[in-house]
């Protein structure tokens, strides 16, 4: 991977992207790409490449900042097919390399160590790894060798509605951030996620929105993916393609509480509710 680390600023070489986007200021719309046939708010959408370009095109015109792509479902209400290598592989050879060409910086949503590797040789420039580097004994590695961020979510097997969900996310982090420096990465290359719908019951899922500036304290970016999660639905009844309502309240929260980075399917409607807030935050 060609990109230089942000550790290289120093010796003069170009910020890596995501730290260019971090540096205008304004909150960063990363737009999903789920090339996946189970995925829980657009399963099967986009698993022909045909849609799966279209689609990338689509959230760049839009105004995402990064585009996401994922080919294993999470799942994170439960239910998610573990997906072999192979099918992983195949599902975004495809797509990977030309949505990386449409110019916008593309993370790669896995945790398998040698798909995050491939794509990254093929021009991914972030990994996301909904198990923060805990899952996969090789992705630490990945990610230190080729220099790049990576986005560290919290994640837990399954959800416990006695503990004390902040001090579990912080526990996590903390954990994951070990990981990462023992492997070489170094700490500005780590984004922090508090994994909004894993592990978590949709109270504690709200509870780390509100509580986000907890997570501050680690000094790092912070990143809330809260787009049609079933949370919304304990509010307000919903199928996940009617909560695009519940989504922007989250995600506007979430930056009033410190995110800089929100992961949205809903790109366009999200771009223009940030937008709206910032104006109206700057009007006297
Ligand atoms: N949520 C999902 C997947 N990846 N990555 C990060 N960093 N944060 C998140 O909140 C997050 C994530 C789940 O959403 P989606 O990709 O739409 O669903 P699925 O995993 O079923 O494909």
């Amino acid at each position: 991977m060609s990109s230089p680390a942000v550790s290289d600023r120093l010796a003069g070489p170009e910020l890596h992207p995501l730290h260019r986007l971090l540096a205008l200021g304004r909150p960063i719309v990363m737009g999903v790409l789920n090339v996946t046939p189970d995925s829980f708010s657009d399963g099967g959408r986009f698993i022909d490449p045909a849609a799966a370009l279209a689609q990338a095109h689509r959230l760049a015109a839009d105004g995402a900042d990064i585009l996401d792509i994922g080919a294993e479902s999470t799942r994170p209400y439960g239910g998610a097919v573990p997906v072999s290598l192979e099918d992983e592989f195949d599902r975004l050879a495809p797509v990977l390399p030309a949505a990386v060409a449409l110019g916008v910086p593309v993370s790669i949503d896995t945790i398998k160590a040698e798909i995050a590797a491939w794509a990254l040789g093929q021009g991914a420039a972030i990994v996301n790894d909904v198990w923060g580097l805990q899952r996969d004994p090789d992705m630490a590695r990945v990610v230190a060798e080729h220099r790049v961020p990576v986005i560290v979510m919290h994640n837990r097997e399954a959800a416990d509605p006695a503990i004390d969900i902040v001090a579990d996310v912080t526990a996590f982090f903390a954990r994951s951030l070990d990981i990462a420096a023992r492997a070489g990465i170094p700490r500005d290359h780590v984004v922090l996620d508090p994994g909004v719908g894993f592990g978590k019951t949709p109270e504690q899922s709200m509870a780390v929105i509100a509580r986000l500036e907890s997570f501050k304290s680690f000094g790092l970016p912070l990143l809330v993916g809260a787009s049609r999660k079933r949370f919304i639905n304990t509010v307000v009844p919903s199928s996940p393609d009617h909560r695009l309502g519940g989504s922007i309240a989250a995600h506007l929260l979430a930056v009033r509480n410190g995110a800089t980075i929100v992961r949205v399917h809903d790109v366009a409607e999200t771009v223009q509710a940030l937008r709206v807030t910032a104006a109206i935050g700057s009007a006297s």
